[in-house]
Parts: structure tokens; C-alpha cells; sequence
């Protein structure tokens, strides 16, 4: 019985070490290297080759090693097992960590400031305004969203969220579905994204949402921060609105094309801050304990935790 491991773009050799130490009685073998089929009983993926985990007659489940899964139901060939998808605090504080960071680093107009400092210029218009005066609206109420929302009450801000389903959540205004979405967007200054990407939320970020967000904040202007997935937003749309000044500024970690091409125009754009797709890593350590905790629990018998459902796409 062993495990797979299936990924792109991430370092195998750390994870393989540390499937080792924590699961000494499996082997674990690796997606490019010659391997038994036939003893597959589990897959971790990250981004696997579309197609690449058919022929594994005694496939049991398989763990995305992200929180998000939609690079799995992209695979029109994956096995129909169980999928789980990554819940751990290690990851869902580090979201936090980036949702609190750019939200701060709008409120306190700190990209002006970095401008400035390169310019030598000591220049203060004496208008600061405080975090209970900037609402925040976070799309996606998940286990990240509602993480970030908690964070940043600390901190002060009017935080409202959205999901798809109704919720009610003590101290967090909320707001559910289509019906939902304009009074939202209407009372957000910085909009958070933290939706999965699935057939109904790609291109949700686009010119129709950018018009509703509210343009009479205290920011001058609204912001976006997109941490989901670049399917989420239309890009174009959103260069187009940072020229016409309906959207002040764009934080953005993911991207329609990863890694983001040399042409993009975003990348000059002086409205737009650009990371690479490290809004919440995964850790190696923190992500192969919650896998093998997964692992153990099948072997026992006990139920799958975080299954996710096709049918949702998230
Ligand atoms: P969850 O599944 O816990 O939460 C998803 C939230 O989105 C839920 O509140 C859900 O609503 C809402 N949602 C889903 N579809 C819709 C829709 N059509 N309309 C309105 N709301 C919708 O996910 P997580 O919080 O764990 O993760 C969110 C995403 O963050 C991941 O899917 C991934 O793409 C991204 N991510 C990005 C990372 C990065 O480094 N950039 C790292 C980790 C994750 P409801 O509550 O009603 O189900
Ligand atoms: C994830 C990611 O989904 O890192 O966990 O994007």
C-alpha cells in the first residue's frame, strides 16, 4: 500500500521527506519515477497532469495538498474517490496574516508612502482615516473568510461577509447569493476574495462588480484583494477600472496565467500589488500531519474529514 505523490511547480523531495518520517511503514512514491500501480492506495496532489492518475485499480481517496480544489475537478479524468481538501490553522492563519497585511496596507495608504520615501518626499495631507470608518467586505465565508473576518474586527474594521448559502454569524453582518451580492458590494470599500473557483464564481471580479462596489468611502475610492484563484478575476476589467479610477488599487496573489506573464500590463500597473500565489502556503510539515492524520483515520476505519463535493465543486 502507498501513497502517491502528484504535483507541479512545488518542491517533491520536501514533501516526500516528510510523508517518510511520518508514515515509516508506507512507501511513498513519486509522479515521473517508475512505481507499482496496482499499490496506490492514496494520492496527494498539487496541480497533477490532467489525466495522469487513471490506472490505479486500488485508489482509496485523494488529498489535495491545497485548501482550494478546483485544478482537480479541471481533470475530466480524475477517479471518482473521495476527495479531501487541506483545513489546517497553519494555513488558514497565514491567509489571515496576508488579508490583515493588505487591508492594512490600504487603510494607512502605505504604497503612497513607498512611493514617497523613493522620492524623498515628506508630504502628510492629515487625513488618515480610522479602521471603523473602512468596511471590508469578504466574498467567501469558509474557513479562510470567516478566519480573516475575525482578524480584522480586531484591528477595528466594519467587516461584512458573502457566501452562498445563508448564514448568521455573531457580530458579521452577512449577506447570501445573487440577491445578496449588490447590498454587499454597496457597503464594501476593500473587497476580500476568498470564493473557490467553480462554473458559477469564475469572472465574478469583473467591470459589473467593480461598478457596484461603493464609491463614497472614506478610501477615496474602492479596493480589491483577490487571494481565491485568478479564474475569479477578468483582468482586463480590472486594468480598464483602475484607468477610469472606479477601483483605487488591486492586491492580487493568483492569476488568470501562473506564473503571470512577462506582457501582463498589470505587473507596471502603479494601482496593482503583485505576489506569487503565496497568499497561504502549504507548509510541508504542518499539511503532511494533517494528510497522514487522514490516512490513519481511513485505516482505522473512521470517516474522511474535509470530503469535498463534486457536484458544489468545493
Ligand atoms: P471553503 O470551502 O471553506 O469556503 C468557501 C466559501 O465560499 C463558503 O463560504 C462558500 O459559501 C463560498 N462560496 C462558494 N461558492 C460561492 C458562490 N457561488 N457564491 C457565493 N459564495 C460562494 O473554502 P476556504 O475558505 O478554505 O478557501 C477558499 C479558497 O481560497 C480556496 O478554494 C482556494 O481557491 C483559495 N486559497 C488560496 C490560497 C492562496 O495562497 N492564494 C491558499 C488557500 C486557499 P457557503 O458557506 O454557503 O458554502
Ligand atoms: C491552496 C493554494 O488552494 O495554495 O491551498 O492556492
Amino acid at each position: 500500500m502507498s501513497l502517491l505523490l502528484a504535483m507541479t511547480g512545488w518542491h517533491v523531495e520536501d514533501w516526500r521527506a516528510r510523508f517518510q518520517a511520518m508514515l515509516p511503514e508506507m512507501p511513498i512514491v513519486v509522479l515521473g519515477e517508475p512505481f507499482d500501480r496496482r499499490a496506490v492506495h492514496y494520492v496527494a496532489s498539487w496541480k497533477h497532469p490532467a489525466g495522469s492518475l487513471t490506472g490505479l485499480p486500488n485508489l482509496a481517496a485523494i488529498f489535495s495538498l491545497g485548501a482550494g480544489v478546483d485544478f482537480l475537478f479541471a481533470d475530466d479524468k480524475l477517479p471518482l474517490v473521495p476527495i479531501a481538501r487541506v483545513v489546517d490553522p497553519d494555513l488558514t492563519t497565514r491567509m489571515s496574516e496576508y488579508v490583515v497585511l493588505h487591508c492594512l496596507m490600504h487603510l494607512r495608504q502605505q504604497h503612497r508612502y513607498m512611493r514617497q520615501q523613493r522620492e524623498k518626499l515628506w508630504e502628510d495631507d492629515r487625513n488618515q482615516p480610522a479602521a471603523r470608518s473602512v468596511r471590508v467586505g469578504i466574498m467567501g465565508l469558509g474557513e479562510l473568510g470567516l478566519d480573516a473576518a475575525a482578524k480584522l474586527k480586531v484591528i477595528g474594521f466594519d467587516v461584512a461577509g458573502w457566501s452562498r448559502s445563508p448564514k448568521s454569524i455573531e457580530g458579521l453582518r452577512t449577506f447570501s447569493g445573487e440577491e445578496g451580492m449588490k447590498g454587499f458590494l454597496a457597503r464594501t470599500d476593500i473587497l476580500v476574495c476568498l470564493v473557490p473557483l467553480t462554473p458559477e464564481t469564475r469572472g465574478i471580479i469583473n467591470a459589473g462588480l467593480i461598478a457596484a462596489l461603493a464609491q463614497d468611502g472614506r478610501l477615496g475610492g474602492p479596493f480589491v484583494i483577490n487571494a481565491g484563484r485568478g479564474g475569479l478575476q477578468v483582468e482586463e476589467d480590472i486594468l480598464a477600472a483602475l484607468d477610469t479610477g472606479m477601483l483605487k488599487g488591486a492586491t492580487l496573489d493568483v492569476f488568470e496565467t501562473e506564473p503571470l506573464p512577462l506582457a501582463s500590463p498589470l505587473w507596471n500597473h502603479p494601482g496593482v500589488t503583485i505576489t506569487p500565489h503565496n497568499a497561504a502556503m502549504s507548509e510541508p510539515e504542518a499539511i503532511a500531519s494533517l494528510i497522514t492524520a487522514q490516512i490513519r483515520r481511513l485505516e482505522a476505519g473512521e470517516p474522511l474529514q474535509h470530503v469535498v463535493d463534486p457536484a458544489r465543486g468545493y
